[in-house]
C-alpha cells in the first residue's frame, strides 16, 4: 500500500484530466495523473492536433488543383497528392513531436506526478497501476469517449475506418463513403475530397443540423462545386465486400441505393467510455455517460467525472473546462459550469473553417421577431454585375489567395472560395445575439465573440472597437457601417443566396 494520499486521482490524462490536474495542482492541491498511453489523449494521436494538420495539407492540395498553372504559379502534377503521403508525415513527425510536448509540458514544466501504465479503479480512493496502489481524498474519471459504431453487416471489414484510423491510413481510397453528416463527417468529407478521392456522405437525418442555413449552405454549395455528393434521409443498412470493403447498402427515400467505394470513413457520434467507474456505482446515462451535476460532481461523494465521459456537449474546451470545475470543487472553491456562455463551434472545409456562436438565423427570429443581419453573402456572381471578367481564365474573378484574404476574397463577389460573414443583431436592443462566417483564421476571434454575446455586447460597442485591417473576422467594419442608424435596420439590401440544400 502506498502511504501517500493525493487530494486528488485524475484516471485518464486526456484534455480534461491534464487541465484538471494541472488546475488542482495550481490551486495548491496534490495531484496524482493516471494515464496508459499519450498525455493529452486522443489531441495530438488522430483528434484536434491532428485535424489541424490534415486540414492544412488538405487546403494545400486544394489550392494547388485550383491554381495549378494561373498567375505565377507553376502547373502542378496533381496525381502525385496523396492523404496516405501527408497522414505518414504526421505520423512520424508529429504525433512523436506533440507527445514529447505534451510530456515536457506535464512532467517536466508543470511538475505533476504521473503514474504511467493500464490504471484500475479499486475503489473510490483508491486506484492501481503497474501493480502500485495509491490512494486520494477524491477520484476524478477522465477517460474520454469512442466511436459510436452501428450494428449493420459488414462494419468489421477492412477499410471501414473511424476518425481513429484517418493518421494509420497507408493507401489512398479511390471512393469514399461517409457515414454521418455531422461535424466530423462534414469535416472528413471536405479534407479528403481535393487528394483526388471521390466522396459521398450519407447522414440518415440532417447534415449539420443545428448550424444557421447560411453555413450549411455555403458548404452543400461549395460540396456540389467540387464534386463531393451529399444524401440526407439515408438509412444505411449494410456493408458489403469480401474481406475489405466495396460498397455500401442505405434506403433513401424508400429506394435501395448501393454506394460502391473501397474505403468507409464511420462518424455517427461519440459513446463515452464510462465502463472503468461502473463498479463505483455511479449512475451512468442513456449514452454511456457519467451522470454529472453541475460541479462535475457524480452520484456518489468524492467521485467526479470530466471531460466526454461525463457526456455531451463533446468539445475540448468543455472537457478542460469540467476539469477546471472540479478542480475547484476539490479544493472547496465555487466552481460550477456556466451554462450563460455561448459554445463556439468549428468545422474545417479546407481552404477554409466555418465557425459559429450563439444563434441561428432561425433561432434569433423565433425569439426576437424582425432581427438585423449584418452579412456579407456569397454565391454566383449577380447577372448584371460589371466587369463579368477581369481576367479571362481566372474562374468566376476570385483572386488566387492562400491565407485569410480568403474571406475578403468575398467582396470579388466570385463562387471559388468566398466565404461569408453573418452577425445577428437584435434592433430593440442594437445586441448582437450570434455570428457565423467561413473562412480562415476566424474561429481566434469567436473565442472572443462568445464572451461578448454573453455580456450582451451591442452594435454600438462594436462600432467603437479597433480593427487591424485585414481581418479574418470583419464584424467591427461591417457593423460600424450602419451602427449610426438610430433605428437599426440593417444594409439597405440584401443580396439573397442561391439555395444548394436541396
Ligand atoms: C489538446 C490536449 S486537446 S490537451 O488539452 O492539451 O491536454
Amino acid at each position: 500500500m502506498a502511504n501517500e494520499e493525493y487530494d486528488a486521482i485524475w484516471f485518464g490524462g486526456g484534455a480534461a484530466g491534464r487541465f484538471g490536474s494541472a488546475f488542482n495542482k495550481a490551486l495548491g492541491g496534490k495531484v496524482l495523473l493516471v494515464e496508459k498511453k499519450h498525455l493529452g489523449g486522443e489531441c495530438h494521436v488522430n483528434r484536434c492536433a491532428f485535424e489541424n494538420f490534415v486540414a492544412d495539407q488538405s487546403s494545400m492540395a486544394e489550392l494547388m488543383r485550383q491554381y495549378s498553372g494561373l498567375s505565377w504559379y507553376p502547373k502542378i502534377d496533381l496525381s502525385k497528392i496523396s492523404m496516405a503521403r501527408a497522414v505518414e508525415t504526421y505520423r512520424k513527425v508529429g504525433q512523436p513531436a506533440f507527445a514529447d510536448t505534451m510530456k515536457h509540458q506535464t512532467e517536466l514544466q508543470l511538475q505533476i506526478e504521473v503514474a504511467w501504465g493500464e490504471g484500475r479503479i479499486l475503489n473510490k480512493n483508491t486506484v492501481e497501476v503497474n501493480g502500485k496502489t495509491y490512494r486520494g481524498k477524491n477520484l476524478v474519471i477522465a477517460t474520454g469517449s469512442r466511436p459510436t459504431m452501428p450494428d449493420i453487416p459488414g462494419i468489421d471489414l477492412d477499410r471501414v475506418w473511424t476518425y481513429r484510423d484517418h493518421p494509420e491510413i497507408r493507401k489512398d481510397p479511390k471512393k469514399l463513403v461517409v457515414i454521418g453528416g455531422g461535424k466530423i463527417g462534414i469535416g472528413k468529407a471536405a479534407m479528403f475530397a481535393p487528394f483526388n478521392i471521390d466522396v459521398t456522405v450519407l447522414e440518415k437525418y440532417t447534415c449539420l443540423a443545428n448550424w444557421d442555413w447560411e453555413i450549411r449552405n455555403w458548404i452543400f454549395g461549395d460540396f456540389r462545386r467540387r464534386g463531393i455528393k451529399v444524401y440526407e434521409g439515408a438509412d444505411v443498412k449494410e456493408i458489403k465486400g469480401r474481406g475489405t470493403v466495396e460498397a455500401v447498402v442505405a434506403e433513401i427515400e424508400g429506394k435501395t441505393m448501393e454506394f460502391p467505394c473501397d474505403a468507409v470513413m464511420v462518424s455517427i457520434g461519440l459513446t463515452p467510455n464510462s465502463e472503468p467507474a461502473k463498479s463505483l456505482g455511479v449512475k451512468i446515462g442513456k449514452e454511456n455517460e457519467i451522470i454529472i451535476d453541475n460541479k462535475c460532481q457524480t452520484t456518489v461523494p468524492g467521485v467526479y467525472a470530466v471531460g466526454d465521459v461525463a457526456g455531451p456537449p463533446y468539445f475540448m474546451a468543455i472537457s478542460r473546462k469540467r476539469g477546471m470545475v472540479a478542480a475547484k470543487n476539490i479544493m472547496g472553491e465555487e466552481g460550477e459550469m456556466d451554462p450563460t456562455l455561448p459554445l463556439p463551434d468549428h468545422i474545417y472545409v479546407p481552404p477554409l473553417e466555418a465557425t459559429s456562436v450563439g444563434l441561428t438565423e432561425k433561432e434569433a427570429r423565433e425569439k426576437y421577431g424582425d432581427v438585423v443581419l449584418i452579412r456579407v453573402p456569397w454565391g454566383p456572381r449577380p447577372k448584371n454585375t460589371k466587369p463579368e471578367t477581369y481576367i479571362p481564365g481566372f474562374e468566376n474573378q476570385g483572386l488566387p489567395v492562400c491565407g485569410r484574404m480568403h474571406t475578403l476574397n468575398l467582396l470579388f463577389y466570385g463562387e471559388n472560395r468566398n466565404g461569408m460573414l453573418k452577425a445577428i443583431v437584435d434592433p430593440a436592443s442594437r445586441k448582437y445575439v450570434g455570428f457565423h462566417s467561413v473562412g480562415d483564421g476566424a474561429k481566434d476571434g469567436f473565442q472572443y465573440l462568445s464572451y461578448l454575446l454573453k455580456i450582451g455586447w451591442t452594435i454600438d460597442q462594436m462600432a467603437e472597437l479597433h480593427e487591424i485591417f485585414l481581418n479574418p473576422e470583419h464584424f467591427i467594419q461591417l457593423s460600424r457601417l450602419v451602427a449610426g442608424q438610430k433605428e437599426l435596420k440593417g444594409y439597405a439590401a440584401q443580396v439573397v443566396t442561391e439555395d444548394y440544400t436541396r
